[in-house]
This record gives C-alpha cells, structure tokens and sequence, in this order.
C-alpha cells in the first residue's frame, strides 16, 4: 500500500524531480530495479533542468511520483524468483530544490507462497562434559543448519538462542542459575522447523 506526494515536472508532464522505487536483490547480488502492477507512473527527469538529478544514480529510472493521495495497493509478481533468497527495497530519490510530504508505504504481506516444510530434529541428547565444564547435546537430522534454543519452563517459550550450529552437535557452558529445558529446531533461510523433543539440564 503506498501514498505518495512528489515533486514532478510542470513542463515534462511524464518527468518527475523526486520520486519512489522498488528494488530487488536475489541471493545477495545486486540492486536493481522491479515493477510492480500498476507500473510507475513518471520517470526521473534527467534531459534537462539546471541542477535537477540528471547525474544522479536513478536518472531516467521509472518511479513513482506526484500525487497518489489515497492508499494504493501494489503488486510485486516474485513468481520468477522461486527458489531464491531474495530482499526488497523502498528507494526514493530527491533532488536539491523544492521538498514535498515524501512517500509512505505500509502493509506490505507476501502471499501465495509457502515455505519449505523442514524436518524437525529428533534423538536430542545432552551430557555434562566435566574436562571443558560444558553441556553438549547431540541429535539428528538432515538440514544445514540448527538452532539450540532454551527455556525456564518444559512449556516454553523457547526464545533464547544458546548457539548456532551447521554440525548435529553443539556445546555450550554449563550455565549459572536455574536448570534449563532445551530444544533443537532446523533452520533455512528465515524458515524455522518445528521443534525437537525438550530436554533438561542441570545448571551449576
Ligand atoms: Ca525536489
């Protein structure tokens, strides 16, 4: 959902001085620029206008700009981007001259997607290691990467993260205070699996 209100050009009805746009990076590389539906609706003028952003890094770039003053929905269609990690971004760009309320977005939902079912961990094991006075805990799995997480209570929430780890196995000082339940959960991306069985420890 987005509103706008931005300088645009009085004398190139289809050129905008300040203005937003949207960019993607896929696994990492590069920004660049993505449209969504409805389009852009001015282009960032750049042929001529004394200090006006015809140098500036998004010359020439379609954008959003002028007045769009009712909340306005926006598509992003990311279906050529499945199995890829990828981030958005909400760029503006201005120049030097006159300033105007600027650009809001809000609501912004991803749908129609759903996210790898990852396996839970399952065997969790924990012993005290006496020479290194540390808890290691060992489980199985298939992922490339878990999360020990502990709680005070076998009920959870499990919100403390004690290590991350690419191995099956992890360790971590024995800890000071109360004994603790722990779980192990696979982690990919920012999806998360259900968790392991809980386990207690005993604490010093
Ligand atoms: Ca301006």
């Amino acid at each position: 959902m987005t509103q706008i209100t931005s300088e645009i050009s009085a004398a190139f009805t289809d050129s905008a001085y300040d203005g937003g746009m949207i960019e993607i990076a896929v696994n990492s590389g590069a920004w660049t620029r993505i449209t969504p539906t409805p389009g852009y609706n001015k282009t960032f003028r750049w042929r001529a206008g004394g200090t006006n952003p015809y140098t500036g890094p998004v010359a020439g770039s379609p954008c959003l700009a002028g007045s769009i003053t009712t909340w306005t929905s926006y598509n992003l269609d990311l279906s050529a981007y499945e199995g890829s990690n990828v981030q958005l971004r909400f760029r503006f760009g201005s120049d030097a001259g006159s300033n105007q309320e600027g650009w809001y977005v809000d609501d912004v939902v991803g749908v129609g997607y759903t996210n790898p079912t990852i396996e839970a961990p399952t065997d969790l094991t924990v012993y005290y290691e006496s020479s290194t006075d540390e808890l290691v805990f060992n489980w199985t799995g298939t992922a490339g990467s878990y999360q020990l997480l502990s709680a005070t209570d076998v009920a959870g929430p499990f919100n403390v993260i004690e290590g991350t780890t690419s191995n099956t196995t992890i360790s971590i000082p024995l800890p000071v205070g109360d004994e603790l339940y722990y779980v192990v959960v696979a982690v990919n991306g920012v999806a998360i699996s259900n968790p392991s069985m809980p386990i207690r420890s005993n604490a010093k």
